[in-house]
């Protein structure tokens, strides 16, 4: 099979997050990727300040009913930067497009560092459970999955049993495989845990000293690649951890607004080819 996966998440003009993340880096996995524009801002909100923000709710189920008329239907969904009013037009394009067996793979994008995105109102963590449930792949970061499950975030100085149970928590919500990210036990690795329902999976890297915006949505891209690919739950976690490491170690201190992930897509290439081998 040739899949084809469909995108859902912002275009920020400039600022490498969310879709000019995910469209070449999904490409380069050899997956077909289209895409649903949630919104274009004229950068990303992670540090510029001067933002304009065109919501596109209108249009997603113009776009739909254009897609049904022509007979398309997409293999994977990959949802990230959402606005609320969308949580319904986007469920919509799911149920009506979705081929035989479409994946699901859900980034609840809406907070980090403890913090919701500015603009985001009190009440989004209780629409995009409604994204999020049924979900064959859930990937919040800690702030994320503890918003998610109605929680204060708990940033350190937490253990494995408080990670576990958070994890089976989620799992619980109504999705088939969880991947936490931003989890860290010891102040020099940072890494993730998956868990497919019976076995957890960590995966840890040396942490690296550097606030890098769209690494979150890096990691999606990657994963949901190598899932499609043909990877397992573990290898996909792991690989995309990987690349995240390498694109922020690729990438100068004075680009701070992204990761240079243009220099890691030939790395990503080849890991991939070699796990098909
Ligand atoms: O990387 C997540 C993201 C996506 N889209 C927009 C954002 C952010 C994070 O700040 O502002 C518009």
């Amino acid at each position: 099979m040739y899949p084809r996966l469909l995108s859902i998440q912002d275009v920020s003009c400039v600022g490498q997050c969310s879709l000019t993340v995910a469209l070449p880096v999904i490409s380069a996995c050899g997956i077909e990727t289209a895409v649903l524009p949630s919104a274009v801002l004229s950068t990303h909100t992670g540090g510029f300040h001067n933002y304009t923000f065109c919501d596109l709710t209108a249009e997603i189920s113009k776009i739909e009913q254009g897609w049904l008329k022509d007979g398309l239907k997409f293999d994977a969904f990959y949802t990230g930067y959402v606005c609320p009013a969308q949580i319904d037009p986007i469920l919509s394009v799911m149920k009506s497009t979705a081929a035989s067996g479409a994946v699901r793979f859900v980034d609840p994008v809406m907070a980090d560092n403890g913090k919701m995105y500015p603009g985001f109102p009190d009440d989004f963590p209780q629409q995009m459970l409604r994204l999020c449930r049924g979900a064959d792949y859930l990937l919040p970061n800690l702030t994320e999955a503890a918003f998610l499950l109605g929680r204060t975030p708990v940033l350190s100085g937490y253990d494995r049993a408080f990670i576990e149970n958070m994890v089976k928590d989620l799992y619980a919500l109504g999705v088939k495989n969880v991947v936490l990210t931003g989890v860290s036990f010891d102040p020099g690795q940072l890494g993730t845990v998956a868990y497919d329902g019976s076995r957890m999976f960590y995966d840890f890297n040396p942490r690296l000293e550097r606030i890098s915006h769209g690494t979150g949505d890096l990691y999606a891209s990657v994963f949901a690649g190598a899932i499609l690919r043909g990877l397992s739950l573990a290898d996909s976690a792991a690989l995309a951890a990987d690349i995240v490491c390498s694109a922020i170690a690729a990438t100068p201190d004075e680009h701070w607004y992204g990761v240079a992930f243009e220099k890691v897509i030939p790395e990503l290439t080849q890991r991939l080819a070699s796990a098909a081998r």
